[in-house]
């Protein structure tokens, strides 16, 4: 059986196969765990994006709720797997479907790739605004779903910024 951890950390530390960035759709980099992991793996990781960037639609390389996959530059683990969270506008427009997919695809890429252990942030609960509780259910209701789809996939963690989806994902643990 797969297992499944809630931490309290900074994703750019851990040494895991491969970390999620919550990601936006130019894949260019932006704030919060984005900013950090690009600040923290070097000019790398920019590079790798940019590639993908060019082979893909000008306008949107990366479509909401979809995933690609980089090395990880300077970072400890050995993959990063950006994925683009929705926005919240209210729940009515997909939101939680989007959301959903993130974690689902994020993990049939960790798959293919033969990722054994797999860390993800909060996705979409920083500045695209989804509220944590609801953010947190999804999380953990669709990786529990997603991983008899990535049978090589032997540990996820989900890994907490701030004291509230902390307490949120050990209740739902
Ligand atoms: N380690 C782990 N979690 C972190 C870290 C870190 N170092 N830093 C922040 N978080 P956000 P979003 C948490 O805003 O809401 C970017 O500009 C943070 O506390 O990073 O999906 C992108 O380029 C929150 O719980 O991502 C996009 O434009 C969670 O990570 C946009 O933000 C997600 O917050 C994506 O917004």
């Amino acid at each position: 059986m797969p297992t499944l951890e809630t931490i309290l950390s900074d994703i750019t530390t851990l040494t895991v196969d491969a970390i999620v960035n919550a990601a936006n759709s130019s894949l260019m980099g932006g704030g919060g765990v984005d900013g950090a992991i690009h600040a923290a793996a070097g000019s790398e990781l920019l590079n790798e994006c940019i590639k993908i960037a060019h082979s893909r639609r000008p306008n949107e390389p990366c479509s909401t709720g979809d995933a690609v996959i980089t090395g990880a530059g300077k970072l400890p683990a050995k993959y990063v797997i950006h994925t683009v969270g929705p926005v919240w506008r209210g729940g009515t427009k997909g939101e939680p479907e989007l959301l959903a997919s993130c974690y689902r695809k994020s993990l049939l890429l960790a798959q293919e790739n033969g990722i054994e252990s797999i860390a993800f942030p909060n996705i979409s609960t920083g500045v695209y605004g989804y509220p944590k509780e609801k953010a947190a259910e999804i999380a953990v209701n669709t990786v529990r779903h997603t991983l008899n789809e990535a049978p090589c996939v032997n540990k996820v963690i989900f890994v907490c910024f701030d004291h509230e989806n902390f307490s949120l994902y050990k209740s739902k643990m």
